[in-house]
């Protein structure tokens, strides 16, 4: 084993370039032709391969330092095999370009203009994509320089980019294609994917398994898509689910149906669910606010505007019933026919839709068990209410038959815990299996 000292070897006309990067570390293995360094000027970007294989020993030079010909940066502890001269001829012979002298590596780094598209890897540029040490080399993000500087031009942190090319290396279009995806997301998504690299889902041609026909989605559903997709994104979802005892509050519903035809409503269990959730908002303010854009603080609102998600024959639509808190059920009923039968028929207005405080969706009419609804950003919650059925309850001595409703609430987990979340839908259930606690 002898130690080697690794220097800067002729870089052109460069007399003091800049080091970006340092991909290895001290105890890190590199192969022959491994990238060790990268060196950018106000031209180009280029790498420092190793002319050895062997491990590294010291490392004398970090980012931000100023490098020119002949500066020492590592010692290397060379490997017997590359030691060896028979073995390092035949390496020599293997890879004929760039070749590399042990004693004075004078092989200039081939410079790469900004540019530059993303070369095809040569087998020199596979061998870079080798991980030296995952850790050391910034999660091993594998791209050649004029990558590198592609994607600092843009912004973009390579080490977030998902490389498509052979061995996972990091290609240009692999930083198009992510920048792509966060344009097509809109705004919002651009704040949602921040730093974290979204892959996009790859483009297939379907019709080369069968035939197939193109639809252009309706407008609503372009719009809805982008807030659903940039509330997945944003909010880190919980979604809790429970069930509760609406036999008495339908029974109670049910008897006043005839009144409430007289009145012109319809009642259905949704008005009823939108008082005791008020109620329930009342005893948790953190389920009626929203976080700061900074995500710092809390803004709890002192008004309770109900949205409720809307099945339109154009797509979903969520307006919004205010001050649910000051109306009754029948004002509610009402109001619910107009909203939804304006929705219906796309007469909904920007106001209409918003200054919502918190939203349910209810696919109970239709069916299901439970579904996992998509919190309303910046809202912090939402309610999903699916079909109530006739089940066998144990009261302590024997079953008995009672209409339980299942639910579930999402929220954002950075504003609501788990124990809160489960605190809140238990206070909901135990509101709607006793109304009469509306009014305490
Ligand atoms: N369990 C059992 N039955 C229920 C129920 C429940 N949880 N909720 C409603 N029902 C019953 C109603 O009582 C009514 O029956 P009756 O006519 O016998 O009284 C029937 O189901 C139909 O109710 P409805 O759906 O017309 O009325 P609603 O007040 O419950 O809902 C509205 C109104 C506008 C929310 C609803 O029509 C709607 O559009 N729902 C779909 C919402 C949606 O798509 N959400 C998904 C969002 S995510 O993609």
């Amino acid at each position: 084993m002898a130690t080697q000292q690794i220097n800067i070897p002729d870089i052109g006309d460069f007399d003091s370039v800049e080091v970006i990067e340092v991909l290895v570390a001290e105890g890190d293995e590199v192969a022959v032709d491994d990238s060790l360094l990268t060196l950018e000027s106000d031209k180009a970007t280029m790498e420092i391969p190793a002319p050895y294989a062997g491990k590294i020993t010291k490392v004398t030079v970090s980012v931000g330092d100023k490098v020119a010909e002949g500066d020492a940066v590592f010692e290397i502890e060379v490997s017997e095999a590359a030691a060896s001269p028979e073995k390092a001829e035949q390496k020599a012979e293997e890879k004929p370009a760039p070749a590399k002298a042990p004693e004075a590596p004078k092989e200039a780094p081939k410079p790469a203009a900004e540019s530059a598209p993303a070369p095809t890897p040569s087998p020199t540029a596979q061998a870079l994509t080798k991980p030296v040490n995952a850790q050391s080399m910034g999660a091993a993000s594998h791209a050649s320089p004029s990558v590198r500087a592609f994607a600092r031009k843009l912004g973009v942190d390579i080490n977030t980019v998902s490389g498509t090319g052979p061995k996972g290396r990091i290609q240009q279009s692999d930083i198009e294609a992510m920048i792509k995806s966060v344009m097509q997301g809109g705004a919002g998504a651009g704040q949602a994917q921040g730093g974290m690299g979204i892959p996009s889902v790859p483009e297939i041609d379907f019709s080369q398994f069968g035939e197939t026909e193109t639809e252009e989605l309706g407008r609503i559903k372009k719009i809805s898509g982008k807030f659903l997709q940039t509330s997945w994104l944003n909010v880190p979802h919980v979604t809790q689910f429970d069930e509760c005892d609406i036999t008495e509050m339908d029974a109670f519903r049910k008897s006043m149906k005839a009144k409430a035809e007289k009145e012109g409503v319809k009642l259905t269990p949704l008005v009823f669910v939108m008082k005791a959730v008020v109620k329930a908002l009342q005893d948790f303010p953190s389920f009626n606010s929203s976080l700061s854009p900074d995500g710092q603080s809390l803004i709890k609102k002192h008004y309770y505007n109900i949205g409720v998600a809307v099945d339109t024959p154009n797509g979903l639509v969520v307006p919004v019933l205010r001050d649910v808190d000051k109306k009754g059920i029948y004002e509610l009923s009402r109001e619910l026919m107009e909203i939804s039968g304006k929705a219906r028929d796309g007469k909904l207005s920007p106001k209409d839709m918003s200054g919502g405080t918190f939203t349910i969706s209810s696919l109970g009419g239709i069916g299901g068990t439970q579904f996992t609804p998509i919190v309303n950003a910046p809202e912090v919650a939402i309610m999903g209410l699916s079909k109530a059925k006739m089940q066998p309850v144990w009261n302590g001595s024997e079953f008995e038959p009672r209409l339980v409703m299942p639910f579930s609430v999402s929220y954002d987990h950075r504003v609501v815990d788990g124990a809160e979340g489960v605190r809140f839908t238990t206070t909901v259930g135990q509101y709607l299996t006793d109304l009469r606690q509306l009014i305490l």
